[in-house]
């Protein structure tokens, strides 16, 4: 950690001198105004005027409002962990003293639930926003708008500033998600809520997790308690697998919403099953249980549509699950299915699709259930470039909304490049550059705006073991996937290069994993 207290005295002089410099990137390039990610919708920064924190600086939240406390409390930890002193958080008085971080929901109405202003000038910073998640992502701005060093939990205090200006921003889709896959390798709970913050960073606000798949079932089930104490035990490769006790996902769930993220959770049926189908031979047709599953072929499971047991233990499974997953979405998976017809595919959507109503959810399924009768307000996540963009269209006509995870653009799982020594490639190699280059309302033919709800960056763990590994994926690509979710269309590759490329610092003082691609110019 070079930037912490206990570096040397030369490497604090270096790194004072980079946060002096910083976020102006070394290599030339079409030269933003700022290096925020996602870009806001509009910003004017003043770099002849500076917003100084300073011991005497304080954070004010809206009287009696628990959540702006909650977030000042957060943006006082992140300056204290660099500055001299961590900043007082108290409510506002009616005479805001100079000096202070404001934090007010009286104003910026009109950028909606999740939209915020950023005004800074020397005496005061204040974010406005008409909801708590507006004060949030305003926090999320103004962190980027501070040296990287803040993200050292424990830095040399140095000076902190920010530029002047004012800031007005709001997401273009509502949906601006990511994906784990923690089916194929566990991912244990302390990693994904260090991807749960580094989403935040980004202003990412949906989490969805494949909690099943033929490798492993990975969430505790009281009524079926064999899916996770057997069908949980492995992973690709024969590895120990894992799970979460309802305990730790509810915990998940809660560490999510802190920071404005739904959890989506998904259990994949009626294929990708063979770890449930392992735990319980009375869900197989022929009542006999495979032997678990350590390879990475997909499409060879299914559950035993024609059973009713079949029904009882998905009805089961949602209960139990919905219990600690609180958002309103449930994702039924539906993909891959090689070994049913498509009358009985359709027939077993279709009755499963009631199944999570009943429960209060709305479904999400990947792009095959669009081949099936759905309900209004059913979610489709797009994923396969070639797949059928006339039923996904037609099923639109009828109520369906869209997500849009184009796997050749979007599956993070994907290699860079032909070196890239992690990963898969059967949509293509996804460079830096094709991650971000693309536009959602482009994707779909019959598909507008108005039918997407939004974007997700799935993150498949066939190859992935570590949370190092799942981080050299995501990194740099998934910034570019929140940026494609949040800001007005129309990319400059550019331009978004060297504001991708000024996040190295920032990553590198909160130890994330990333991959240097050749085509960034990164700061050191
Ligand atoms: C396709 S995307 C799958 C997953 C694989 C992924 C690997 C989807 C709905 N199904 O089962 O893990 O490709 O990229």
């Amino acid at each position: 950690m070079p930037c912490t207290r206990s570096a040397s005295p030369a490497l604090v002089l270096a790194c004072l001198m980079l946060a002096a410099f910083w976020p102006m990137p070394r290599t030339a390039g079409a030269q933003p105004a700022h290096a925020i990610i996602p870009a806001p919708v509009r910003a004017e920064l003043d770099a002849g005027a500076r917003f100084e924190i300073t011991p005497e600086t304080t954070v004010r939240y809206e009287p009696g409002n628990a959540e702006a406390a909650r977030i000042g409390v957060f943006l006082a930890g992140l300056i204290g962990n660099t500055a001299e002193t961590t900043p007082a958080v108290l409510p506002a008085e009616a005479e805001i003293p100079a000096g202070s971080i404001v934090l007010t929901t009286q104003g910026a109405a009109a950028l909606g639930d999740e939209g915020y202003t950023l005004t800074i000038t020397p005496e005061r910073v204040t974010v406005q926003a008409a909801a708590p998640a507006g004060l949030f992502y305003g926090v999320q701005t103004l962190r980027q708008l501070l040296p990287p060093a803040l993200e050292y939990t424990a830095a040399f205090p140095q000076p902190l500033w920010v530029p002047a200006g004012r800031i007005e921003d709001r997401p273009r889709f509502a949906w601006r998600g990511a994906m784990l896959d923690v089916a194929r390798h566990f991912l244990g709970p302390d990693d994904v809520k260090r991807y749960i913050d580094l989403m935040a960073l980004y202003k990412l606000n949906r989490l969805h997790l494949h909690l099943s798949d033929d490798q492993g079932w990975r969430i505790e089930i009281p009524s079926w308690p064999n899916l996770t104490t057997y069908g949980g035990s492995t992973e690709v490769g024969g590895h120990p697998g894992g799970y979460y006790t309802q305990a730790a996902f509810a915990d998940l769930v809660r560490y999510a919403r802190e920071r404005y993220i739904t959890v989506v959770p998904e259990i994949d049926v009626p294929g990708h099953i063979n770890a449930a189908l392992a735990a319980y031979p009375e869900l197989n047709c022929d009542d006999a249980a495979p032997p678990l599953y350590t390879g990475t072929e997909v499409g060879f499971s299914s559950l035993c549509v024609e059973k009713e047991i079949t029904y009882r233990f998905f009805d089961d499974v949602v209960r139990d699950l919905v219990a600690v997953a609180e958002g309103p979405y449930f994702h039924i998976g539906g993909d891959e299915v090689e070994t049913l017809s498509a009358e009985q595919y359709a027939r077993f959507i279709e009755r499963v699709q009631g199944i999570v109503a009943a429960h209060g959810k709305q479904v999400v399924g990947w792009d095959e259930v669009a081949e099936t009768d759905l309900r209004p307000g059913t979610l489709v996540q797009h994923w396969r470039p070639d797949g059928s963009q006339e039923a996904i269209a037609e099923a639109v006509a009828h109520g369906a909304r869209v997500i849009v995870s184009p796997a050749n653009r979007a599956y993070l799982d994907m290699k860079y490049d032909s070196t890239t020594v992690l990963g898969l490639q059967w949509a293509g190699l996804v460079s830096v550059h094709d991650a971000y280059t693309w536009d959602p309302a482009d994707e779909i033919d019959g598909v507008g705006e108005d039918a997407i709800i939004g974007v997700e960056a799935p993150l498949w763990s066939e190859t992935l073991g570590t949370r190092a590994d799942f981080e050299f994926m995501a990194f740099p690509r998934l910034p570019g996937i929140a940026e494609i979710g949040w800001s007005p269309p129309g990319r400059d590759w550019s331009e978004y290069r060297v504001r991708l490329g000024a996040h190295a610092p920032r990553w590198v003082a909160l130890g994330v994993n990333f991959y240097r691609a050749p085509s960034v110019p990164w700061v050191e």
